[in-house]
């Protein structure tokens, strides 16, 4: 059987650029699969914040992971598994790859920030990062233990998120091509491409950028192909948007009509749900089994 991680890189050499959309459970998983995405985001930031809590290393590597298993058990598209700083040193990397290979992750991605990290695109968040041969470390600890060689170490340079600049960010990038990641993410917060953009033209190493254009949404999929050297893009956190957005406006909406009278025509059936539930098998199973 063709592994997931084969199938992630397939997409990318046929299609050039694989578009990955966050996902915070099942069901958002399996919309982004309805919706034609080529992969999902098992975003870190996604699943704290539906905990209602910041996206700081609060939640467990066992809530992450089984929130992993359980999107893969219920659709088929990769999963890219956000681990974060690998919930540790090299060790805790260790083990983790081995988990979420057996969950069903097509990717992982690992950054190089100290543990516990702070998340990312918070005005004036405090960044440190590791020194970079530990990182290198981690990196190998991942590429030594994964039994697929098709399983993608992302590692994901923070330096430009650290306000270290440019060549900092290149020189980790090199390194941790060096030390066997797959591919490097490059992250900024900066409101405009041009960060990233300098940096991708900059980037003389081998293995393919992933970018997440959060922060900077002008980077369309023209705008990253024309770049020629990003082979996957991340849409980090609009599963969760779109869901606080639409919750937002429903719960106003019902308390200032009075009740669900008007609301009722602009939100999916419950029976859309039921589909969703895949409540037709369960009927077909109580013909099949009740007796
Ligand atoms: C996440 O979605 O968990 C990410 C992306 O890591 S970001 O929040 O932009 O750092
Ligand atoms: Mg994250």
């Amino acid at each position: 059987m063709i592994s997931k991680g084969r199938i992630l890189k397939n997409k990318m050499a046929d299609s050039g650029l694989v578009h990955i959309m966050a996902s915070h459970s099942p069901l958002s998983a399996r919309l982004a699969e309805e919706a034609g995405y080529d992969g999902i985001w098992a975003s870190g930031f996604e699943l704290s914040a539906l905990y209602g809590l910041a996206d700081v290393s609060l939640i467990s590597m066992t809530q992450h992971l089984d929130m992993t298993r359980a999107m893969a058990e219920q659709m088929n598209l990769p999963i890219v598994a956000d681990i974060d700083t690998g919930f540790g040193n090299a060790v805790n990397v260790v083990y983790a790859v081995e988990q979420y290979e057996r969950a069903g992750a097509a990717a992982i991605v690992i950054e190089d920030k100290s543990f516990p990290k702070v998340t990312s695109l918070v005005a004036d968040g405090r960044q440190e990062l590791l020194r970079i041969e530990e990182f290198q470390g981690k990196i190998d600890a991942a590429r030594q233990t994964r039994k697929d060689p098709d399983f993608l170490i992302i590692a994901r340079d923070e330096a430009l998120i650290a306000g270290l600049g440019q060549e900092e960010a290149l020189t980790r990038a090199a390194a941790y091509e060096e030390a066997g990641a797959d591919m490097i993410l490059i992250h900024s917060k900066k409101q405009t491409p041009e960060e990233v953009e300098s940096f991708v033209n900059a980037w003389k190493g081998k293995v393919p950028i992933v970018v997440v254009p959060t922060a900077y949404p002008q980077m369309d999929s023209e705008r990253i192909l024309s770049l020629r050297k990003i082979k996957m893009v991340i849409y980090g956190n609009h599963a969760l948007r779109a869901a606080v957005t639409a919750m937002k406006d429903v719960f106003a909406r019902i308390k200032s009509d009075g009740g669900i009278h008007e609301v009722n025509k602009h939100i999916v059936p419950v029976e859309e749900i039921f589909r969703l539930q895949r409540m037709d098998v369960v009927k077909l199973q109580e013909k099949r089994f009740l007796r």
